[in-house]
């Protein structure tokens, strides 16, 4: 079996694009420890701040999001980080290469429960001689050269995409490196499994009402199948269930939610999940369009995420 470094360097990944990577993944290597240590670290619990998006951080999103940025704003290849836990970007070194964007802990509330998290990322080519600045970062899913996830559940995965299909690694906690464990993912065109938090429904259009109504009413409705549910209330968990096993994920523009456009983020969970779903043959869309061809506004910008087997985005789409 062959470790991450081995598949990079056999692979046509740039050599400063691998070192991006190995930054990220090993520093997402030592945030799986600081989970694992859990209450015995003193780690867990809030912090007593608000983000920018007005969500309550937990000391775990500080801490993982201060690791991520020491690590990566000492990478030399690395142009300037975003981050959901940062206001603005920060800009690292003017002649790197790479701009990264990131949840550093994806599903916080999870950690409470000793449930599910994440660090998701997804990294974009840029070059300038002037440091880089929002506008950098404001490009189309489809430029991004490389996205992925670390999921810290019961072992800890990376799931990676650089542009040429979807591999899995497990970390293995002795050598403290990423093994390949599966070197090609693919996402079933049909599924009977979604993924949506129920408790919005009377916030949703009434079309994605009536979607959902029919998924439920199964096989007693025009769907003429049973379906199950399951909700992680992490979208690195919920994804990572579409990649094994397939399924769809929904989390739709509700009334409730500022400007109406649901609750995810586009540069560091809509985007580089996107991109994870479709080069495992998924697809991935707000109610309008592709996820990958919105043209970002905002480093924090949110979007509807209709996500997973490509038949049933489509079916859902058609309502
Ligand atoms: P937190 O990181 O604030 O816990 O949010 C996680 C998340 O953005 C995404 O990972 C989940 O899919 C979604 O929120 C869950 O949202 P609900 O609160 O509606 O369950």
């Amino acid at each position: 079996m062959q470790t991450l470094t081995q598949v990079l360097k056999a692979s046509t990944t740039p050599s400063a694009l691998q070192d991006v990577l190995m930054t990220t993944t090993n520093t997402c290597i030592d945030i799986c420890n600081a989970l694992h240590k859990g209450s015995l670290a003193g780690i867990l619990g809030v912090a007593g701040n608000e983000n920018v998006q007005g969500e309550e951080q937990k000391k775990l999103d500080i801490i993982s999001n201060d690791m991520l940025k020491t690590a990566l704003l000492a990478c030399p290849e690395v142009r300037a980080v975003a981050s959901e836990e940062e206001d603005d970007i920060v800009p690292a070194n003017t002649a790197g290469e790479y701009l990264i964007a990131f949840d550093p802990l994806d599903g916080s509330s999870n950690i409470d429960i000793n449930a599910m998290v994440g660090t998701i990322f997804s990294i974009y080519h840029d070059t300038g001689s002037d440091a880089a600045t929002e506008q950098s970062f404001l490009k189309p899913g489809t430029e991004q050269v490389a996205a992925g996830y670390v999921l810290y559940g019961p072992s800890c995965m990376l799931v990676l995409t650089t542009g040429q299909g979807v591999q899995m690694f497990t970390l293995d906690p002795e050598k403290n490196e990423f093994i390949q464990t599966q070197s090609k993912v693919e996402v079933p065109a049909d599924t009977q499994e979604f993924a949506i938090n129920m408790s919005n429904q009377r916030f949703w259009s009434a079309a994605m009402q009536t979607y959902v109504n029919d998924l439920v009413a199964g096989a007693t409705g025009t769907r003429e199948k049973d379906f199950n549910m399951r909700w992680v209330a992490a979208m690195v968990g919920d994804v990572h269930r579409i990649l094994c096993r397939g399924g769809i994920f929904i989390y739709p523009w509700d009334s409730k939610s500022p400007n109406r456009a649901g609750k995810l983020r586009l540069m560091y969970e809509a985007n580089p999940m996107a991109m994870l779903i479709e080069q495992s043959g998924g697809k991935a869309h707000t109610h309008s369009q592709r996820i990958l061809d919105i043209q970002p506004e905002g480093i924090h910008q949110r979007v509807a995420v209709i996500l997973g087997a490509a038949n049933e985005v489509d079916k859902c789409l058609s309502y």
